[in-house]
């Protein structure tokens, strides 16, 4: 049995953060599909008794340890590997600022959008997609802002505030009606250097049940 699991499944770009940041450290990790669409298991009582009370996806195992929220996550593994750590009490507080900003405002309102265009049945009311959109684009040039000028979000080497703002960045564009890259140019030449980073993989490369259906 491999050292971590993580419960996660391909469309999520919450669990992408833990998923990325296990392949970027080299752990020995296994990924633990949830039928998030189909049964959605992450409903269940006993899902909720047995694996997160808080009912979603990431969950990271290990060993006696079954960790949620991916913010919660990404520290653990920071602090257990050495990698992607703030370095000092300033960049861990800078860190959790742009993280806390990320869960609540960016990938927070990216990952409902997606999911209302993409996967809900019946497809999310317009107005629903048109507030979030409002709020997306103003979020994501407030992180476009930061980057200028800079290699990443909190000092110059990558830490976990940058693997957490990925989450949903690299989904393609048409899941979204727009593109993120384009738009937010200084976004797209950061997410090129993370993506350079040894260990990186795409979110339907790295986590099960990409294609919808194939499990
Ligand atoms: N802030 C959380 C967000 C986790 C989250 O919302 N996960 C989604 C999947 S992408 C979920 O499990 N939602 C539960 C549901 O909609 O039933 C984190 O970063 O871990």
């Amino acid at each position: 049995m491999s050292e971590y699991q993580l419960y996660c499944f391909a469309q999520s770009g919450n669990a992408y953060r833990a998923a990325l940041m296990l392949n970027l450290i080299g752990a020995d990790w296994t990924p633990v599909w949830i039928d998030f669409f189909g049964k959605g298991v992450q409903r269940t009582s006993e899902y909720r008794t047995d694996v997160n009370e808080m009912g979603e996806v990431p969950v990271l195992v290990h060993g006696k340890k079954r960790l949620t929220q991916s913010g919660v996550i990404l520290t653990y593994l920071a602090r257990r590997s050495g990698k992607f750590k703030p370095e000092n009490e300033d960049e861990e507080l800078e860190a959790l600022r742009w993280m806390i900003f990320d869960n609540q405002k960016v990938n927070g309102f990216l990952g409902p959008f997606r999911f209302l265009k993409n996967f809900a049945k019946p497809p999310g009311d317009p107005a629903v997609l048109a507030f979030l959109k409002g709020r997306i684009d103003g979020n994501l040039a407030i992180v476009n802002k930061r980057l200028v000028g800079r290699q990443y979000l909190v000092s110059d080497k990558p830490t976990i505030a940058d693997i957490s703002m990925t989450a949903y960045l690299y989904y393609p564009p048409e899941e979204f009606g727009f593109d993120i890259t384009k738009d937010y140019p200084a976004i797209g030449a950061w997410l090129e250097r993370m993506r350079a980073l040894p260990g990186w993989k795409h979110p339907y490369e790295l986590m099960p049940g990409f294609p919808l259906g194939k499990n």
